[in-house]
């Protein structure tokens, strides 16, 4: 069984000096576990921490689940204790299930910071890092109501229940969709990361509402599932996009005019400040212990604009 793929990614940004900055985190070990492999954000966010980690003189290892699931991430986490890294940096991909791994690895000696995901407990982490999610939820029931004229059938597809980014995301959208008296919410779908459940979801909730008129994909696997479900029912176009993040497919499809919206988020810099807080907390220097980060809402309009172009995920 392969349960990780270590991964080292090609950086468009990586940097080639290897002098360490700071002496005192110069051979430090820090072991990265995103959410999945094969994800353009989770690609960003290691080229900021690889980038990162080089300046002060630190290691980085990735190890990947194959899929965005607690039960295989639970192992790599295990194993990666077992090494006793400096830090370990992880996506939670459970919010609850990832807590007594993580707080096993903690004890065993690592230091645990937290990025993109979090933990319903944090007080284990030095460090989380990530999106305002409910923020940006909320930006996206704004984008998704402008749209839409503000009014007509809304579907909410949720990437994963218990990941706290797919939670956040749908809960800060289906509170600030209430403040359009003309939107109707006909509630959120979870597709498990899986593009082909979100396009089964879109095509299923056309034949019971074939009036809807906007569906926000939480995720960009979530969004890419959409988009195929709206082409196999004809519908490109008729129903408006609001989908997550903004790697290479994202962005054809926003060109292709298959999703109109994109709300991106700053992975890169997630990976940067995380690492940056590691070796604050390993050196006894004051750490910040919560980082938001904010996002840029990208349509085929502002897609050239150089804050959208500075947004895309550089895989
Ligand atoms: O949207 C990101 C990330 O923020 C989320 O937690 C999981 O899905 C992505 O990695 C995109 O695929």
């Amino acid at each position: 069984l392969v349960a990780a793929t270590a991964v080292l990614a090609a950086c468009s940004t990586a940097g080639t000096g290897t002098t360490p900055v700071s002496d005192t985190v110069s051979g430090k070990k820090i072991t990265f576990i995103p959410g999945v492999s094969g994800d353009s954000f989770y690609i960003t966010m290691q080229c900021g921490i690889q980038d990162e980690a080089r300046k002060l003189g630190m290691t980085v290892d990735t190890q990947a689940p194959q899929s965005f699931d607690p039960s295989l991430q639970t192992p790599i986490v295990n194993a990666a204790a077992a090494k006793r890294p400096d830090a370990i940096l992880v996506a939670p991909t459970d919010a609850t299930a990832m807590l007594p791994p993580l707080l096993r690895a903690k004890q065993a000696g690592s230091a645990i910071g937290l990025v993109d995901t979090t933990l319903q407990d944090t007080s284990i982490a030095t460090t989380a890092v990530s999106t305002d999610n409910t923020a940006a939820g909320a930006a996206a029931a704004d984008a998704l109501a402008k749209l839409i004229g503000e009014k007509g059938k809304v579907l909410v597809i949720a990437f994963q229940a218990g990941a706290s980014t797919s939670d956040q995301r749908q809960h800060g959208f289906e509170e600030q969709i209430k403040k359009y008296p003309g939107i109707v919410d006909v509630g959120a779908q979870i597709n498990n990361n899986d593009p082909a459940k979100a396009a089964s979801i879109v095509s299923a909730t056309l034949a019971a509402h074939p009036d809807l008129a906007g569906i926000f994909a939480t995720n960009q696997f979530a969004a890419q599932g959409a988009a195929t479900g709206l082409r196999n029912s004809g519908k490109v176009g008729a129903v408006q996009v609001v989908g997550f993040d903004a790697g290479p497919v994202q962005v054809e499809q926003l060109q292709q005019g298959a999703v109109q919206a994109l709300i991106a988020q700053q992975p890169y810099q997630i990976g940067v400040s995380a690492v940056d807080q590691i070796a604050n907390g390993l050196t006894g220097k004051p750490v910040t212990k919560t980082i938001p980060s904010g996002t840029v809402t990208i349509t085929r309009d502002t897609l050239a604009q150089p804050a959208s172009q500075q947004a895309l995920y550089k895989t």
